[in-house]
């Protein structure tokens, strides 16, 4: 892995660039991020699409966690860029890469989620809107001492769609992909935590989440099949950016939150490369005049 050379001095406390207008992040400047990007949390699994999809494959770029790998598929330039996890990292992802790219901006995220729903390991998911969970501090403040009545633990927003002709592009895309797969299309949640904002229950700690995800089941009718940590950052800002971000996230169900299975990694580096494919050519005829 190349690390960036090292980013000059940072002009701007507002939005931080060195003298060529590289980001502080990213460390990429203009040029050096395609309009088409397919972005994923894990670094392995960008350098395997890479390796397995990608042809002309220019220099690697590395930094602060993000790795960047520019290259065509089926001749259109496009970036694939591992950004590790969370929504503050999809943050960084959407807003540099906005300011380093000219013109309208296409975002496919695949990644890997657990299912809320009974459904099979390795099957996959599209997202068509996304809701955010938070985790609260205030409720376990001693000024409220854990009052439902006046605090939650867990903050539920409202969902925010991604873009209906990406989505629908990856849509027909895994269908023809996967045949012999299953992919649910409905409602994500990212959430903050993997652990306590997701459900999981620890010992270790007092997170008060016995009740989150029946909850979330509740309010949004049965219709929240997933939960992972970055699509919904991705959603909202793609909604909020003054220049057209077309925007659609999908992932690999790793885990079966009801009967506690969890996918073997074979299986799942099987659906990176497939569903990798499945997202590129969706991310190559997604209209960007
Ligand atoms: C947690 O294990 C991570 O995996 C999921 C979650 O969103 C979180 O980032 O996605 P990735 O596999 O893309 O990282």
């Amino acid at each position: 892995m190349t690390e960036v050379k090292k980013l000059g001095d940072a002009k701007n406390a507002n939005f931080p660039v060195d003298e060529r207008n590289a980001v502080y992040h990213l460390g990429v400047a203009k040029g050096e991020l395609s309009q088409r990007i397919l972005t994923v949390g894990d670094s392995e699994r960008a350098s395997r699409l890479t390796k397995e999809l990608l042809e002309e494959v220019e220099e690697e770029k590395a930094h602060r966690g993000f790795v960047i790998h520019t290259g065509k598929y089926k001749g259109v330039r496009v970036s694939i860029v591992s950004i590790g996890m969370g929504t503050p990292m999809m943050d960084f992802l959407v807003r540099e890469g906005r300011f380093v790219v000219d013109g309208p901006m296409a975002i496919i995220r695949y990644g890997t989620c657990g299912s809320i729903k009974d459904v099979e390991v390795g099957s996959l998911a599209i997202a068509e809107s996304s809701i955010l969970i938070r985790r609260n501090p205030d409720f376990w403040h001693s000024d409220n001492n854990k009052d439902q009545t006046k605090c939650k633990p867990y903050d539920i927003s409202k969902p925010v769609a991604g873009d209906k002709e990406l989505i629908d592009l990856l849509k027909n895309d895994f269908e023809s992909i996967f045949k012999d797969r299953k992919t649910v299309v409905g409602i994500n949640a990212s959430a903050d935590s993997f652990y306590s904002s997701q459900g999981r229950i620890d010992p270790e700690f007092d997170d008060f989440n016995e009740q989150l995800i029946e909850n979330i089941i509740d309010l949004y009718e049965n219709k929240v099949n997933t939960l992972e940590m970055e699509t919904f950052q991705l959603y909202h800002l793609a909604t909020r950016s003054k220049q057209p971000i077309k925007a659609a996230s999908s992932t690999i169900i790793l885990a079966n939150r009801v009967t506690q299975a969890f996918l073997d990694n074979n299986t799942k580096v099987k659906l990176e490369i497939e569903g990798g494919r499945a997202c590129l050519e969706s991310l190559i005829k997604v209209n960007l005049n």
